[in-house]
Formats: structure tokens, sequence, C-alpha cells
């Protein structure tokens, strides 16, 4: 068997305190084996490169400089392209990723992972000193990421910093990474089909800031959005807009056509004039809308129209709810309360649609 070659990406940025127990810490991690640790620096002020390259003289470390740019999603693609491992890990300098947990990333690769994510949210792992605030914040992020971008489903903390892979699962990948989560971009665009996630706990920060601002959670949306653009998520939303505006034809020209020509009174032939159109969407959707996602896996046909039926039922259920609420509890014009219904039930169809009927 030929022996592999881990290269452990480490962006630092004045991490002056951490980074000799980090190193000592991964060299015991590593011991025995054909290792380098890459460390990024975009030019601490605090003397962090002076103490890297005097732990360069002991152990496999290699220090990158870049002094004219900033960011860490940057920085650990600034490592990629020095590294010479056939798997790479990627991590934070300031010891909130327990080095030691590394030895478990490496042995899932080396059964047969192509990536291996250190999680909070697997059984044995968490944040314990984390608020309230900041927990809620983090499942709403990784809320969002598992709606609108499936293919990160498939592991519990695609948000995590902490991670090992095989080399080869990026090679495809044209990187245009906005603020941190580097890992989403390699789970959305890089070519890993057996993810595992190995349990860590996040430690707290002993020593040095947090270089987290406000500004993280804007470029996080970015980053949702760029990503959902360029696997065609955003063209997903306008078809099933369109198909829902074909609905609404479909609706009133059936109701006009039983009422006019076919002897029903309105309150009946409206009530066809729905289904019909609940029926034509979601022919409509099943084709075109979804059908990257229909190809017979999970469910049958008839599953997912009586699925989507049901969506529509309680999105409609919605929307009543919501126009009674605003008019009678808020005392907004009926107008608008109807409108605020019809966005929130879109929002409820859509997403109903994505994680339940077409998943
Ligand atoms: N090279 C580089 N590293 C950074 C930058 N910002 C943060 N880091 C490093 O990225 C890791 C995570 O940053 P941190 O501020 O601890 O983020 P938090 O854990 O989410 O609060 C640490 O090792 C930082 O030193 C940056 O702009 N450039
Ligand atoms: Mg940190």
């Amino acid at each position: 068997m030929v022996e592999n070659t881990i290269s452990i990406i480490v962006p630092t940025y004045n991490e002056r305190d951490n980074i000799v127990p980090l190193i000592e810490r991964l060299s015991l991690t590593f011991s025995n084996r054909d290792y380098e640790i890459l460390l990024v620096d975009d030019n601490s002020k605090d003397g962090t490169m002076d103490i890297a390259a005097k732990l360069a003289e002991k152990y496999p470390v290699k220090v990158l400089v870049r002094l004219s740019e900033r960011g860490l999603a940057t920085a650990v693609l600034h490592g990629f392209k020095y590294a010479k491992g056939n798997i790479i890990g990627v991590m934070d300098a300031d010891l909130q990723h327990p080095p030691e947990v590394n030895a478990a990333l490496l042995k899932a690769i080396e059964n047969g992972a192509d990536m291996a994510v250190a999680s909070r949210y697997v059984p044995g792992g968490g944040c314990p000193n984390w608020g309230l605030v900041r927990r809620v914040i983090s499942k709403g992020a990784l809320t969002l990421a598992h709606i609108f971008l499936p293919t990160t489903r498939k592991v519990k903390d695609p948000m995590s910093g902490f991670f090992m892979f095989k080399r080869e699962g990026m090679d495809q990948i044209e990187f245009k990474p906005i603020g941190y989560k580097i890992l989403l971009e390699m789970l959305v665009m890089g070519n890993f089909q057996n993810v595992v996630e190995v349990p860590f706990i996040f430690e707290d920060r002993s020593s040095g800031r947090s270089k987290m601002k406000a500004r993280q959670q804007i470029d996080y949306l970015k980053h949702i959005f760029s990503l959902m653009r360029r696997k065609g998520e955003l063209i997903r939303l306008l078809k099933f807009i369109s198909v829902g505006l074909s609905g609404v034809i479909v609706n009133e020209g059936i109701l006009w056509l039983l009422t006019e020509f076919g002897g029903l009174r309105y309150y009946i032939s409206s009530l066809i004039g729905i289904e019909a159109s609940i029926i034509s969407n979601f022919i409509l959707n099943d084709y075109f809308t979804f059908a990257d996602r229909r190809s017979g896996k999970t469910s049958s046909f008839i599953s997912r129209l009586l699925k989507f039926n049901l969506t529509c039922a309680t999105g409609a259920g919605i929307q009543y709810g919501l126009l009674l609420l605003f008019t009678s509890v808020v005392g907004l014009n009926y107008l608008l309360s109807n409108l605020i219904g019809i966005v929130v039930a879109f929002a409820w169809n859509y997403t109903l649609s994505l994680v339940w009927t077409w998943k």
C-alpha cells in the first residue's frame, strides 16, 4: 500500500499564543505519519509569523504569508495550492478545533470516506458554551443551507471549518467562496460521494480574539445565493413561480368555462377549478421544475401528487388564516392582508416541495 501524505491547512491571523500548542498537539496526533502543516498567515501584527518560522525548524511546518490579501476562505484556497498531500485537512489555529480529532478524521478517510467532517451536530459533538442567540442563528443558517442546497443535506454540520478530504474530490471545483464557509463550497461544488461526520466539542477560545463579525452573516447569505445560482437552484425557483402563474390561468379558465357553458354554479365550478390547477401545477412541476429530482427513487407519481395536494391545501389554509388575522386583529386592509397571505403560502408551498414532495 502506498502511504498517504496528509496536508493540514491552518489559516492564521494574530494567533501568537495558540500556534505552539497547536503544532505540538498536531505532531503527536500525526506521529509516524507522512504529513505537513501549512500555516497561511495574512501578515499578522502580533508576531505569529516569527513564532511560526521557529516552529518550522523543528516540525514539518510551512509558513505561507500573504501580504495584500485578507480572508479566511481565500487563505485556505491559497493553502490548497501549495499542499502536496493526497489527503488534505482544514482547521482553525485557535484550538477551538481539538487537533486530536484529526486522527478520527483520517481514520474515516482511510476507511473509504471521500470526506470527513468534524461535526458539532452529531451525537457526542456540540458547542456547550454557546448562548441561545448564537445557537438559534447557527441553526437558522444551517436550515437555510439544507433547504436550498440539497447536497449539503448529507452533512449535519456543513458550516464546520474543520474537515479532511481526498484531494481528487475538489479537482473540478472552480472556487468562488464568499466569507468564511469553505466547506459549503466544497460540498456543493465538489465531488465527494461518501461523506462521514465525526463528533467534536467546539471549545472556547483560550487566547486571542475571534475575527467573526456581523458582516460574516451577510457574506453567508451572499454565499448561499451564489451557490444556488451556480447549481441552478435559482432557475428552479423561477420555474416554480412560472408554473404557479400558469395555475392561475387554469383556475380562472375552468371556473369560467364550467360556469358559463357547463351549467354549474360558480361555487361548484370554483372547487373543480382549484383542484384542476393543483393537478396541472403538479404535472408541470414534476416534469419541468423538479425533473432532475423525479427519476424513480423514493416516491411514486401518486404519492407525490398527494403530497403536493396536501401542501397546497395547507398553504391555502395558511393564506386564509393570515387574511383573517391581519384584517381583524391587526386592522390591515383586506387586499394587503391577502397579499401577505399569498407570499407566506408561496414560501410554504415551495419549501415543502423542496424538502418533502421532491426531496
Ligand atoms: N489567514 C487568515 N486567517 C484568518 C482570517 N480570519 C480568521 N482567520 C483564522 O481562521 C480561524 C477561525 O477564525 P476565528 O476568528 O476564530 O473564527 P470563529 O471561530 O468563527 O470565531 C482562526 O485560525 C483565525 O486565525 C484572515 O483574514 N486570514
Ligand atoms: Mg475561532
